[in-house]
């Protein structure tokens, strides 16, 4: 297919996993595709967080091979509508801009790229177009998910390689650590990484952790659980990146946020990982370890619905013991109230979990990534 010009647009509610998603997606294009990729981004103070690289002062530069653009009201005049034109997750498109799409001979493909879920009704309405009520546009909605009648899920080319390569070699995992100002793990001890939100389970596990006969290092990216985690451990402070905490068995560690593939590598080097959202949620999967998802909250406790979504996929391979385990770990995460007995019967069924997370991804991608179908997507659309 000839070079095609995508515009990717991303407002920023509220955390990284808007600007998480798009961000993985415009490099993908551009680095598989060879797509000529425009991410506009109305925050961009919050886009440097996970792209410490991007000047904030600057609204248009290359990053990479992406141009990133402010997006400000109104959009600056030397705007061109694109071939490709993809609202992330239902942010409203200006006016002018869909003007400028309808008024084009060859109207532009657009698509709205959907927030993932496992949820069965999400199959049924990837790929459905809806008429603009007033203009002569389409827009289609394309929807991540978790089997071959959904968009699928993000992952780069080469990706669970590359981690295979990081997950056997030992040498470039100490070194890793020790750049991280992290010592040499007890022996039977266990790694973990936690990046959640606010937790009342946060702090139940932590005194889980600390009361357990195990030795545990826990990695904590500076966020929103920071304070729990403090508060589980019964401290009174402050985290910085760099401080550590001791209790019982168990040490804390305080670490920056890093670029995507520095999160990425600390997911394929801990033993567990707790993740949140979207986009880590995903990311914990290709780390090919076990994981639990602190879903994003929502009203009238439809996420655990969501939850419960994935939960059916995930499960549906596992033995029964470590499918309850799992599924008790991660609603209890859930709903704020995590039992001490919770995490002592998920370690029991650890080497079914670990067997089981690293064959899922493979069953994952067999029906290829989201970047692939989105490109089949445009190619059946536009030629
Ligand atoms: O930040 P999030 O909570 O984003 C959420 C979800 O997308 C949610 O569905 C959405 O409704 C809400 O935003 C608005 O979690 P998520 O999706 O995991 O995004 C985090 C991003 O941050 C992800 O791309 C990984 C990245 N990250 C780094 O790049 N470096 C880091 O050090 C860490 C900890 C994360």
């Amino acid at each position: 297919m000839r070079r095609l010009r995508w515009d990717i647009f991303c407002t920023v509610i509220d955390n990284f996993g808007d600007i998480g998603v798009t961000w993985r997606l415009a490099r993908q294009l551009a680095a598989q595709y060879d797509a000529d990729v425009t991410l506009w981004v109305d925050d961009l103070t919050s886009f440097a967080r996970i792209a410490p690289a991007l000047d904030t002062t600057q609204a248009s530069q290359m990053l990479g091979a992406i141009r990133v653009r402010h997006w400000s009201v109104p959009l600056p005049p030397d705007t061109v509508v694109a071939e490709v034109v993809i609202e992330a997750f239902g942010c409203y498109l200006p006016d002018d801009y869909q003007q400028a799409m309808a008024a084009c001979s060859v109207k532009p493909l657009w698509l709205n790229l959907e927030y993932l879920s496992a949820e069965a009704w999400v199959e049924n309405c990837h790929g459905l177009p809806s008429p603009h009520p007033q203009l002569p546009l389409n827009k289609y909605f394309f929807f991540p998910g978790f089997t071959s009648r959904t968009g699928g899920l993000l992952c780069e080319q080469g990706l669970l390689a590359e981690r295979d390569a990081w997950q056997a070699d030992q040498a470039a995992q100490d070194a890793y650590w020790l750049t991280q100002g992290i010592p040499p793990c007890p022996a039977g001890g266990l790694r973990l990484s936690l990046f959640s939100y606010e937790s009342t389970a946060a702090r139940q596990w932590l005194a889980t952790l600390a009361a357990s006969a195990q030795p545990v290092q826990l990695l904590l990216p500076l966020g929103k659980v920071v304070p729990d985690v403090l508060a589980g451990l019964g401290i009174v402070a402050e985290a910085r990146a760099g401080d550590g905490f001791r209790c019982g068995q168990l040490d804390v560690f305080v670490l920056p946020m890093t670029d995507q593939a520095g999160y990425d590598r600390l997911l394929w080097s801990c033993d567990f990982n707790i993740v949140r959202g979207e986009d880590s949620f995903v990311r914990a999967q290709w780390a090919g370890r076990p994981f639990a998802w602190h879903i994003y909250p929502q009203e009238e406790h439809a996420h655990i619905e969501k939850l419960n979504a994935f939960l059916v996929h995930y499960c549906a391979a596992l033995a029964p013991g470590a499918a309850t385990a799992l599924r008790d770990f991660m609603l209890q995460w859930n709903q704020g109230q995590l039992a001490p007995q919770a995490w002592e019967t998920l370690r029991q069924q650890w080497p079914l979990l670990q067997q089981h997370a690293r064959v899922w991804p493979q069953q994952l991608l067999a029906d290829a990534d989201l970047a692939a179908r989105l490109v089949q997507f445009v190619k059946m659309r536009l030629q």
